[in-house]
C-alpha cells in the first residue's frame, strides 16, 4: 500500500477562542493515533516578512492598507512549497489562522475596494484545507478569558465586524470552495477538545480511505 497524503487542517477564530491550545491538543490526539503531524501558525513571524508583520501588529511600523494585506498572504506563500511537501509527504499539517483570516480581517477595515472579493485574490493557489474549523467564542467569553491584548486589530469593533465578515466567508464556502465548520468554543477545554476531534476524525478518515479507493481503481 502506497502512504497517504497528509490532511491539511486550519483554524479560524477570534482572538481568545482558543485556537492555540487546540491545534496543540489536537496534532498530540493525531499522534497517539500514529499520524505524523506539524504545527504552523500564520502569521509566521520568523520570516523577515514575518518581522515586518509583527512590527505593524505591534505598532511600531505603519503600512498602506494594501500593502500590508499583501506581506501576510506573502508571508503564507513563503510556506506553500513547504506545505505541499509535508502533506505530499504523509503528514498531517495543523494551521494557527491561514488565509481565512487574511482575507476576513483585511476586510474588516473597511478600506474602499477592500471587500472580501478583493481580499481573496492573493490567497488563490494556496494549498487548500482539507477542513476548516472554525471556533466560535462571543464577545462575552472571550472578554472572560482575558479580553483584548495590545496588537492592532484587538479592539471590540474590530472583533465585532470580523465575528460577522467570518459568518458571511462561511456562508458563501460553498461556491467559493471553503470547507469551514463552525464549532462552538464557548465550552469547557475537554469539550470543545471532543468536538473538534469527532470532526477532524472524519476529515482525516476521509483523506486515507479516498487513496485507498483510488488505488483500487
Ligand atoms: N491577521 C492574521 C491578519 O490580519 N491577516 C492574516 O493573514 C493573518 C494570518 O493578525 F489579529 C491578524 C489576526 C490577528 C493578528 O494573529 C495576529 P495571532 O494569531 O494573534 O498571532
Ligand atoms: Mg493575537
Amino acid at each position: 500500500m502506497v502512504q497517504s497524503r497528509g490532511a491539511l487542517i486550519a483554524f479560524e477564530g477570534l482572538d481568545r477562542s482558543g485556537k492555540s491550545t487546540q491545534c496543540q491538543l489536537l496534532a498530540d490526539h493525531l499522534r497517539t493515533q500514529g499520524h505524523t503531524v506539524s504545527n504552523m501558525r500564520f502569521p509566521n513571524r520568523t520570516t523577515p516578512i514575518g518581522l515586518m508583520i509583527n512590527s505593524y501588529l505591534a505598532g511600531q511600523m505603519q503600512a498602506e492598507d494594501h500593502v500590508i494585506h499583501l506581506l501576510f498572504s506573502a508571508n503564507r506563500w513563503e510556506s506553500a512549497a513547504e506545505i505541499e511537501r509535508l502533506i505530499a509527504a504523509g503528514t498531517t499539517v495543523v494551521l494557527d489562522r491561514y488565509y481565512y483570516s487574511g482575507i476576513v480581517y483585511s476586510a474588516a477595515k473597511r478600506v474602499d475596494g477592500m471587500d472580501l472579493k478583493w481580499c481573496r485574490q492573493p490567497e488563490v493557489g494556496l494549498p487548500r484545507p482539507d477542513v476548516c474549523v472554525f471556533l466560535d467564542v462571543d464577545t462575552e467569553v472571550a472578554k472572560r478569558r482575558g479580553g483584548f491584548g495590545e496588537e492592532r486589530y484587538e479592539n471590540a469593533e474590530m472583533q465585532g465586524r470580523v465575528r460577522e465578515l467570518f459568518a458571511e466567508l462561511q456562508a458563501r464556502g460553498r461556491h467559493e470552495g471553503d470547507d469551514i465548520v463552525v464549532v462552538d468554543a464557548g465550552m469547557e477545554v475537554e469539550e470543545v477538545q471532543n468536538r473538534i476531534w469527532r470532526v477532524v476524525d472524519g476529515v482525516v478518515d476521509g483523506v486515507v480511505n479516498k487513496m485507498a479507493a483510488e488505488e483500487m481503481t
